[in-house]
């Protein structure tokens, strides 16, 4: 018997404030505009919201570089406007998380300013300060090989002092020292600050890689085109994590609060288990990326990789049955913004072929067993950028970035241009930072001025109004989705999990498993029919209602055991 909380039972409704909804016209998205659209989510059948930073912060990343964690960034709207959210939410009976990012600042952050004033600053150790090494010319380099996930070296060369410090992303986001008691509490008391004003927990930003291994050891050569190296065997999950995790846990217990960490480079469950196991009192779920690593070559997320249906199948199968058989828990999402639109990634997202394939993958995601993560726009069926976006529609300092580095390495092959440019279309962070797509009317309903990042052509037909005006639409889809999974905690929340016809390499299918239910999630994940046998050990002679279905198999129709034939990218759920 799976242990039961209130949050395992949660579906949480994921907003890119900037994105959602300008509610002044300045072309930006605001918690005002945010206000606005609660109906829409509520209706939706979320339970919680995750608000991604909204804190003030020069936005070098999009908030993930906080220069003050008390206050909000003046576009987004004020403290009292946090407060007005925070309430609202409630009243509909939901929960709010907000976005913790604590494995770094902004370089703007008063903290980092004082550290690297001088040696002597109280602040000096509140980061982290190494003295250079020295080639064999004498020349002074970083201390180390580490890459920064935004280029270049993870090391930044300070003139004034003659050390460097360590910047994980970019440089403007220097990596605190968790090493330092005081930074610890410092953390604690904005944790404690916003528990008290009533939200209701975090998502964790990069939380396994607040423990470095301090002796900052060269990173093993992985990447032969680049003198930079990823070290994340060195951050990912380091000595004092869980000591860490363990404080945060205690504080959020005291509040009986929400977490989710998100946990890059950690594809070992039992590592993970570390901190989301029922009985560890860290964290409540983590997000793992071996999913999104399935497009990524071996020359980095912009280069090109083919996944295939039995990777998708084993990543699965493996975090499903491995949290519920080892009583941890799994945080579900295909999408967030980070990572490009699913329907295009995992799906067909061709007009013809869109709303069968986000059905599907609703349908794929939604029965699972953990705690589902929509983000703004997934229950639409938002798809990547267009095809005629050019390297300046981009906003994201990850991709311009990486082009500044790559037209100074590759020079002006325009072959190569076009392929770096088509991964981009694939896989860049601005894929799902796009407007949310509100309506019919000029830049999407979602300012009255023109965006910060420009609105998907697609919006006239793939809009919010237009499909909650449909009951046939992905969103209302969703919608039952979410109701469904809820109507049956005892299987779909809470049931053991295994994947069904493992070797079939077009359909995806799996059962759940309760004491008295037993749940069979049928995709077709084929632009085509393909046919498909059913088990012979779940329903024979017994019947199965269809539950859910992105065709028109009809409810409550029994299924027998015998070879169907499954339409292109059907989706149906059956329960018995
Ligand atoms: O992301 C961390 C992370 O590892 C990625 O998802 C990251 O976007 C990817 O490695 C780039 O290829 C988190 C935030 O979600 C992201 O938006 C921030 O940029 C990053 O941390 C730094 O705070
Ligand atoms: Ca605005």
């Amino acid at each position: 018997e799976a242990r039961r909380s209130w949050w395992k039972e949660c579906s949480v409704y994921q907003i890119y404030t900037p994105s959602f909804k300008d509610s002044n016209g300045d072309g930006i998205g605001d918690l005002r505009g945010v206000m606005s659209k609660l109906d829409y989510i509520q209706s939706l059948g979320v339970d919680m919201i995750w608000l991604n930073p909204v804190f003030k912060s020069p936005q070098v990343d999009m908030g993930y570089d906080i220069s003050d964690y008390f206050d909000i960034h003046p576009p987004y709207g004020t403290a009292t406007d946090v407060d007005e959210l925070t309430e609202a939410v409630h009243r509909r009976g939901m929960k709010l998380v907000m976005d913790l990012v604590v494995n770094h600042t902004s370089d703007q952050h008063p903290w980092f300013q004082a550290s690297r004033s001088s040696l002597a600053s109280e602040h000096r150790d509140w980061y982290i300060w190494k003295k250079p090494t020295f080639d064999e010319h004498g020349k002074s380099q970083p201390p180390n090989n580490w890459a920064s996930y935004f280029g270049g070296s993870a090391w930044e060369y300070d003139e004034a002092s003659g050390e460097y410090y360590l910047h994980l992303f970019a440089k403007q986001q220097p990596d605190l020292n968790w090493e330092n008691p005081t930074v610890r509490a410092a953390v604690e008391n904005i944790m404690r600050y916003w528990l008290d004003k009533g939200v209701d927990g975090f998502r964790m930003d990069v939380i396994n890689f607040i423990s470095k291994q301090m002796h900052f050891p060269d990173a093993p050569i992985t990447n032969k085109n680049s003198v930079w190296q990823n070290g994340a065997k060195y951050y990912a999950c380091g000595p004092r994590l869980h000591e860490y995790l363990h404080n945060i846990g205690k504080i959020l217990k005291e509040y009986d609060a929400f977490s989710v960490g998100e946990m890059p480079e950690v594809n070992d469950c039992d590592e993970v288990l570390k901190a989301v196991g029922f009985d560890r009192e860290e964290l409540s779920m983590i997000f793992h990326f071996e999913l999104m690593g399935l497009d990524h070559g071996a020359g980095g997320k912009f280069t090109p990789r083919k996944w295939k249906m039995q990777e998708l199948k084993s990543v699965v199968s493996k975090w499903q049955k491995v949290m519920h058989e080892k009583s941890g828990w799994n945080a579900l999402y295909l999408e967030n913004h980070d990572q490009p639109r699913a329907v295009s990634r995992f799906a067909i997202d061709h007009p013809q072929y869109r709303a069968l394939s986000a059905k599907l993958l609703a349908t794929f995601l939604g029965f699972q067993n953990g705690t589902v993560f929509i983000y703004q726009g997934q229950e639409l069926g938002m798809a990547n950028v267009p095809h005629d976006w050019t390297i300046d529609h981009y906003r994201d300092i990850e991709t311009l970035n990486h082009w500044a580095e790559f037209l100074a390495t590759r020079g002006e092959k325009t072959a190569s241009h076009t392929a770096t440019l088509a991964e981009y279309r694939k896989k860049s962070r601005d894929n799902a930072r796009t407007p949310m797509q509100w309506d019919s009317s000029a830049h999407a309903g979602f300012s009255s001025a023109i965006p910060w990042i420009s609105v998907h052509e697609d919006y006239p037909v793939w809009n919010a109004t237009a499909q909650v005006a449909d009951a046939k639409s992905v969103y209302h889809y969703w919608a039952s989705v979410l109701r469904l999974r809820k109507s049956c905690p005892d299987v779909f929340v809470y049931g053991s999990f295994e994947l069904v016809s493992r070797d079939d390499a077009e359909v995806f299918a799996y059962s759940r498993h309760s004491s008295t239910n037993t749940a069979l999630v049928v995709l077709n994940f084929e632009p085509r029919e393909v046919s498909w046998t059913m088990p012979k050990n779940l329903f024979c002679g017994q019947a199965a209602e269809v539950l859910l279905s992105n065709y028109t198999r009809s409810k409550a129709s029994t299924i027998a055991c015998e070879t169907l034939t499954l339409a292109p990218l059907e989706a149906f759920v059956l329960l018995g």
